[in-house]
């Protein structure tokens, strides 16, 4: 009899097929199903062919060839997709066996399926999978969670296939309960929404408020891979931007339409922060951006109606007028180097406060530094500095914000400068930089003591006798003012959302 396979995995798409090929070649025999079933035959025609495989025609044909209890991955589209396949798969398995949903699932939805199987005596993991087709094939960076008893039989393929750091790290480790690893998928995927628009807004200030080509920002995206900011995302641009049309022979950037596709995890992380009542504001304003981006034709009639600063690099016009007449473009591209990495910090900060709060919330105990670890190869976000926020975590796990890492602060104390006249000058251009600009102000705003809120709880007390407390009475003590003389000394009653 033919020998069982190891793992099975159902989704043979662009994920699912490269993952499969990553577990064969790390000596793992793998069962592949793919609902349309002539694309099992195709792949095992194909890429597939001469490995140790075994093609399944059916889920039952899936079950039955592998070894219990069996490990079956799903990387299937997210949604009513993974609820269907697990109505199909559950009356088939055994207690014991395993199901890992690989696909960007939402994290509520994974935290029910495994409260649901685990009632059936079935071991549920959602594990998110980062790295693209690319990370697929040669490791990317896992985040699994759920069900602790099914790591075990997981770690020794999850481990195997995962991308390696620099010290030999596997980048896959066990997160937590629930649908914690999806939560951690998730907010890796707000922090490369956020880290994508940095980037794009760096490349517009250089393209239309300095009047580069692409060929000249090329070059300095290549020379910032270098230092701090060494990174996937940084690496590629530079590659981007060097990408010539075979057609037009012009740069391959400046043909693309600038309108912004999006699949949701960006807006999923947004939500959640607002859930959580965590400030996220760079994740959410890239968000925002894209949205922006998708209104082309309205943009395009608005140019004419809305006006803005006129006058270019160094010779800006409005209340802005000469504030870079000193300057010249390769001082603004450091000072600009500066402002990003900064901005880039307080992005992270905000993605680990969201996941401090989520672990607070749901009683996961997560650990910031293994988190940052499994992200420092494979997947989009790796960087550098990861490796830094690793030590950070390492050294004081109950770090209140990443920002006050004795590293951290230093860069950003370094960076004040650049960063508030890069800004200044994007303002005095008329360049938007939403992400740029939220990443000073979250900044400014977390290091403040006294906020306006003094002002605004003023308000809501003067317009709906919403309360507030007083800087010199105890906390939790509330009061209502009648501040107009003619209103009542009723007062709402005192809660947060
Ligand atoms: P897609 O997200 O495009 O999904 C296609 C796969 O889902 C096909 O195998 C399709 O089968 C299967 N499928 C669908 Br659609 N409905 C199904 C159903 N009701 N039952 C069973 N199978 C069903 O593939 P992908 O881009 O490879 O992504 C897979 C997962 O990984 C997704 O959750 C995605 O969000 C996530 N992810 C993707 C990337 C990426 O770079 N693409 C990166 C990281 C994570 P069919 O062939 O019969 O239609």
């Amino acid at each position: 009899m033919e020998k069982l396979a190891d793992i099975g995995v159902v989704g043979l798409a662009v994920m699912g097929e490269n993952l499969v090929l990553n577990m064969e070649s790390k000596g793992f025999r793998v069962a592949c199903y793919n609902r349309t079933v002539d694309k099992v035959d195709a792949f095992l025609a194909g890429r597939g062919q001469g490995k140790n495989l075994v093609g399944c025609r059916s889920l039952e044909e899936l079950v039955a060839s592998l070894e219990p209890p069996r490990r079956i991955m799903f990387m299937v589209r997210a949604g009513a997709a993974v609820d269907q396949l697990i109505d199909s798969l559950a009356p088939l398995l055994e207690p014991g066996d395993i199901l890992v949903d690989g696909g960007n699932s939402s994290y509520h939805d994974t935290t029910r399926r495994c409260a649901d199987l685990e009632k059936k005596g079935l071991l549920y993991v959602g594990a998110g999978v980062s790295g693209g087709e690319e990370g697929a094939l040669h490791g990317p960076s896992i985040m699994p969670g759920g069900n602790a008893a099914a790591w075990p039989a997981l770690q020794p393929i999850l481990q195997a296939i995962a991308a390696k750091a620099a010290d030999g790290a596997p980048c896959c480790e066990w997160l937590g309960p629930d649908g914690s690893g999806h939560f951690v998928k998730m907010v890796h995927n707000g922090i490369e929404y956020g880290d994508m628009q940095l980037i794009c807004e760096a490349y517009q200030l250089l393209s239309q408020g300095l009047g580069m080509a692409a060929e000249e920002i090329q070059p300095i995206f290549a020379d910032w891979n270098t230092r701090e900011l060494d990174s996937y995302l940084i690496q590629i641009t530079a590659d981007i931007l060097g990408h010539m049309d075979a057609e037009t022979g012009k740069p391959t950037v400046d043909l693309i339409l600038d309108t912004a596709g999006q699949k949701g995890t960006g807006k999923w992380t947004s939500q959640v922060g607002l859930d959580l009542g965590v400030a996220i504001p760079q994740i959410a304003e890239a968000v925002f951006a894209r949205c922006l981006s998708a209104v082309k034709d309205e943009r395009v009639a608005a140019k004419s109606y809305l006006l803005g600063p006129e006058g270019t690099f160094g010779k800006e016009g409005g209340a802005n007028k000469g504030v870079n007449a000193d300057k010249d473009a390769a001082s603004f591209v450091k000072q600009l180097e500066k402002a990003v990495y900064a901005a880039k910090i307080c992005s992270y900060a905000q993605g680990f406060q969201l996941l401090r709060t989520a672990s607070m919330e749901y009683g996961w105990n997560l650990h910031f530094g293994d988190i940052a670890r499994i992200w420092r190869e494979g997947c989009i976000i790796r960087a550098r500095f990861l490796g830094t926020i690793t030590e950070a975590y390492e050294t004081d796990p109950e770090l209140a914000n990443l920002m006050l890492a004795p590293y951290f602060r230093e860069v950003l104390a370094g960076a004040q400068a650049a960063w508030r006249s890069v800004l200044s000058t994007a303002i005095g251009l008329g360049v938007p930089v939403p992400v740029l600009a939220a990443s000073l102000s979250y900044y400014d705003g977390y290091r403040c003591e006294r906020l306006p809120a003094n002002l605004l709880q003023a308000q809501r007390d003067y317009f709906g006798a919403h309360t507030y407390e007083r800087i010199d009475r105890p906390r939790g003590e509330f009061f209502h003012t009648n501040w107009t003389g003619t209103g009542g000394s009723t007062a709402s009653s005192t809660y947060s959302v």
